[in-house]
């Protein structure tokens, strides 16, 4: 047998643990995991010695093609998902919104047309209703998505201006629902009502710059939110998600309703790890507006502690990439500006970079919370998220040693600025093959557009609890 790729002496690292050994790969596979053996009948030797075997990341929260406050996203699909591949992630969960009026299967069926045309790695995506007029329809319809392989949801619990928000008898009903089709539910947590009208009464008083972004949603509008979404989901049994969590209130909400055995889950993001509110005092603070707005230290340090010990689950970028003109374009008042911060080519790096080199998180752990978890809670488990024998060749090859500055120049993501330029990393990703075929070396981009292939997701309760018995 002559097999497509052996990737010899490197360190696999995987959620449970970390080891020298070879890894064989074949028609898109993971054949093998051996210590000793070399096979010689093989097309690809790669030599990784020094270097960490990583699971491909998966990105649980992208926005590509984003349409949002009277921006579109120029970055393509395919120029996003080869910047994720830069940065080690080979599978991206993003994001579909409903389009008033239409179902949100036809929105959902038409961003997977697309992703499939042009995504450069697997992909998935999220659905979200924003059209309430007709509830009966949407519990009907969330059967239908459920059965077409997307088995997450999330809702905003803000945005009413762009007419997104859920009030909390919809969110309520679609999260019995999603209890009955073992789905699970996101939500954007932060209190539409405070967070909104605090925004504009700024605005009536002249206060219209960038630093009144974080007075306008003050840590309590996320913890409530995320209080009020627990009580919710408590009552309907279903499993919840808090997408972008940035808050040390909501961490603490978070931990307490896990202690109490209920399925919630957190996901928090690198730029809430990484800068505090003083960036609104920058000259080009609209660059940084993103919601939850960037909080302070005190949260920073407490996020960082969460993941390590297992209250938060999962990181995802909510990568939105806006030009700085897009920014711009909006900037008369802050509240205008549309929110969102690029990051899916530097999650992983900044997960090693500062969390596992400055002692926050173990290697297994940044395994867990970039890859394997998500795979487990959103459904796609084994195939995605795991080195073993039967599971997609998803493979990142990443020197520990690679030091790195952060620039928009080097990123390949589709806007023109990077919050992180400047920034220091130690370890990058060196070679990323998706399903087998090396598709970054050499800083090349060796793949295609229309690569990726959507992947159909079902929750397995099993899998889920196999990742909570490693957070705790
Ligand atoms: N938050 C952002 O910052 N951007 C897009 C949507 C969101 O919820
Ligand atoms: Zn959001
Ligand atoms: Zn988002």
């Amino acid at each position: 047998m002559t097999l497509d790729i052996m990737i010899e002496n490197g360190i696999i690292v995987t959620a449970n643990g970390m080891f020298k050994a070879n890894l064989a790969i074949d028609e898109g596979k993971i054949v093998g995991i051996t210590k000793n053996t070399v096979f010689e009948k093989c097309d690809l030797h790669i030599d990784a010695k020094r270097k960490l075997i990583l699971p491909g990341g998966i990105d649980t929260h992208t926005h590509f093609e984003f349409d949002f406050m009277g921006e579109k996203i120029r970055e393509t699909w395919h120029q996003g998902t080869t910047s994720a591949a830069f940065g080690g992630t080979t599978t991206v969960v993003d994001f579909s919104v409903q389009k008033k009026g239409r179902p949100l299967m036809k929105t959902i069926e038409t961003d997977v047309s697309r992703a499939d045309a042009l995504s450069a790695i697997d992909f998935s995506v999220h659905g979200c209703f924003t059209d309430f007029s007709n509830p009966e329809k949407i519990l009907k319809e969330m059967k239908q998505i459920v059965d077409f392989g997307v088995a997450s949801f999330k809702e905003f619990m803000i945005y009413k201006k762009q007419g997104w928000c859920i009030d909390d008898w919809n969110l309520y009903n679609i999260l019995l629902k999603a209890a009955e089709l073992n789905a699970i539910v996101g939500v954007h947590a932060e209190n539409a009502s405070i967070g909104e009208s605090y925004m504009d009464k700024l605005v009536e008083e002249g206060k219209t710059s960038a630093k009144y972004h974080p007075v306008s949603k003050p840590n309590f509008v996320e913890a409530e939110a995320i209080q009020r979404a627990i009580i919710l989901a408590e009552n309907t049994g279903s499993k919840l998600y808090i997408v972008h969590m940035s808050t040390k209130e909501g961490l603490e909400l978070v931990c307490n309703a896990r202690k109490r055995g209920l399925p919630v889950y957190a996901e928090t993001c690198p730029h809430y790890l990484t800068l505090t509110d003083e960036t609104y005092a920058r000259t080009d603070a609209i660059n940084y507006i993103c919601s939850p707005p960037l909080r302070k230290n005190e949260d920073i340090d407490a996020l960082w502690k969460g993941l390590a010990a297992g209250s938060i689950s999962i990181v995802g970028s909510d990568h939105v990439a806006f030009t700085s003109e897009q920014k711009k374009e909006h900037s008369k008042a802050f509240t205008d500006v549309p929110n969102g911060i690029a990051g899916v080519e530097a999650r992983l790096p900044i997960l090693y970079s500062e969390g596992v080199r400055k002692g926050r998180i173990s290697l297994q752990r940044l395994v867990q919370i970039s890859s394997t978890n998500a795979s487990k809670l959103l459904g796609i488990y084994p195939k995605k998220g795991v080195i073993a024998p039967g599971s997609d060749a998803d493979i990142v090859i990443f020197d520990p040693d690679t030091r790195k500055t952060l620039s928009a120049d080097s990123f390949h993501m589709g806007t023109d600025y990077s919050i992180y330029e400047g920034l220091e990393v130690r370890g990058y990703p060196v070679v990323v093959l998706s399903k087998g075929k090396v598709i970054i070396e050499d800083g090349q981009y060796l793949g295609e557009a229309g690569d990726g292939s959507f992947l159909q997701r079902k929750l397995s309760e099993e899998e889920v609890a196999t990742f909570e018995e490693l957070d705790v």
